[in-house]
């Protein structure tokens, strides 16, 4: 089991998507362990970017993120890092397959819709950066009927 962590960006929020974007996750049989919606502070927003704080686009980046509210999410499942990202589908949304999220509704690489962690590492650090008092722990039963044995 792994737990990841997904954003709505705020260009999903505004274009009405959060529901569709749950709705995804939900029913592809992950469970959801945590969920806030914020307008993420310069130095949230920072933190969570810096691997990419020499890149030229990074200052619209934060501008971007910054700019209304998110909603932060954490999925756990099995592969849960790996079976988001492919949810995700590729950075440039129009690159991205259809059937993806960001295949279906995104046209631009940087207003792509939303966020995931691209591994270990990086869930552990954006989950305690985003959820700093932690994840729910809870019994989702239709886990019986979405895993095998
Ligand atoms: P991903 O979000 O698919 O993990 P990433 O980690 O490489 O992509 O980049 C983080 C975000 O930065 C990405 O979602 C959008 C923005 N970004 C990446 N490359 C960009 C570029 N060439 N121009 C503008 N924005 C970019
Ligand atoms: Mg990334």
């Amino acid at each position: 089991m792994q737990t990841t962590f997904v954003m709505v960006k705020p260009d999903g929020v505004q274009r009405g998507l959060v529901g569709d974007i749950i709705k995804r996750f939900e029913q592809k049989g992950l469970r959801l362990v945590g969920l806030r919606q914020l307008v993420p502070s310069t130095e949230l927003a920072s933190t969570h970017y810096a691997v990419h704080s020499e890149r030229p686009f990074y200052p619209g980046l934060l501008k971007f993120i910054t700019s209304g509210p998110v909603v932060a999410m954490a999925w756990r499942g099995v592969d849960a890092i790996s079976v988001a990202r492919n949810i995700i589908g590729p950075t440039n949304g129009r690159e991205a397959g259809p059937g993806t999220i960001r295949g279906d509704w995104a046209m631009d690489i940087g207003h792509n819709i939303i966020h995931g962690s691209d591994g270990e590492d990086t869930a552990e650090f954006e989950l305690g950066l985003w959820f700093p008092e932690g994840t729910i722990e809870w019994t989702r039963l239709a886990e019986e009927w979405v895993y095998e044995g």
